[in-house]
């Protein structure tokens, strides 16, 4: 079966109605904002609720749903991916990182609570992710607890020093330098793709998928993991503070290589596009199962902010 069209106001819908329940796991993961120390509780929810798409918690319960997974074996991944990213965002914008002052549309945390305070929200947030992924429920059977832990040492290894943390690294060591295609292609599957690509194949295992739906969700993950910042480059170099929620063309003023600089803004689209069909051939197969992570592909390419 060839992919579909473009996502009607039904899937549309759909898509909201699922970000609504990731809101609402995602505040029973948390402890309530008063809880003590309060401090700590309110500037992670703050950064949390600041308006987020969602798309990795997304991305994992659409590929659980995929293979015919239970939304309650797949929503704690979708929490910590969630939870992790976030906590890569308060920390990016740090002084010490990219020093940012918007985030999300919003103050960022160090402005709002102070760098001390905003280093311990995302830490409070990694944390909190790998607890969540650790809570297994009593009762349940070895398969289940196995498949919980592969995809907990998936998302361990996309945060890594082989992943989000590596890929950050070679951000900063970049920035001014002169790198090449390859080296930039490296660079950001590993601080974008890597953990988009374990919500895709983290939600898959956590869905009991087999190895032939594996590797197709797979060879999907890696297409729009990197796409993904392809088009955050794209956006950085054309679109206002106003709808991205963060201050733009920031890549150009800090002289990052980025796919817009290095390939030009026309490849650059180009290259995203090529991507995206790449992810939808490769769920192609799966037919109305893979519906919502072909919505989700075509969402990631077409974004405006
Ligand atoms: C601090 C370890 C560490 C890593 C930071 C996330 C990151 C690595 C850097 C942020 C720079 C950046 C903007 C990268 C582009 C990809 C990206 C993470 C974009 C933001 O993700 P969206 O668009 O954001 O999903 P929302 O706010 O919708 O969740």
């Amino acid at each position: 079966m060839t992919a579909r069209a473009e996502p009607t106001a039904d899937r549309e819908a759909a898509l909201e109605r699922l970000r609504a329940e990731v809101d609402a796991a995602l505040d029973r993961a948390l402890a309530p904002e008063r809880a003590w120390p309060a401090t700590i509780h309110r500037a992670v929810r703050y950064s949390l609720f600041a308006g987020g798409k969602r798309v990795r918690p997304l991305l994992a319960l659409a590929a659980g749903d995929a293979v015919g997974g239970r939304r309650e074996e797949t929503m704690p991944l979708g929490c910590a991916v969630e939870m992790i990213h976030t906590y890569s965002l308060i920390h990016d914008d740090l002084p010490a990182m990219d020093d940012d002052d918007l985030r999300r549309g919003k103050p960022t945390s160090h402005k709002v609570f102070g760098e001390a305070i905003a280093i311990l929200a995302g830490d409070a947030l990694l944390t909190r992710a790998f607890h969540l992924m650790a809570e297994v429920p009593e009762g349940w059977d070895g398969e289940r607890v196995r498949r919980r832990l592969r995809a907990a040492a998936l998302l361990g290894e996309a945060c890594g020093t082989t992943g989000l943390i590596g890929g950050q690294v070679v951000d900063l060591e970049s920035e001014g330098q002169r790198i090449d295609a390859g080296t930039l292609e490296t660079l950001h599957r590993a601080k974008t793709g890597a953990l988009l690509e374990a919500c895709v194949r983290g939600g898959a295992i956590l869905g009991g998928a087999a190895e032939d739906d594996l590797a197709r969700l797979g060879r999907y993950a890696s297409a729009i993991g990197l796409a993904f910042q392809v088009v955050d480059d794209v956006l950085d170099a054309t679109e206002g503070a106003e709808r991205l929620g963060k201050t733009a063309g920031k890549d150009q003023a800090a002289k990052k290589a980025t796919y817009v600089s290095v390939h030009g803004l026309d490849r650059a689209r180009a290259m995203a596009a090529e991507l995206r069909a790449e992810a939808l051939a490769a769920v192609a197969p799966l037919g109305p199962r893979g519906a919502l992570l072909a919505d989700l592909a075509r969402l990631i390419v077409d974004r405006r902010s």
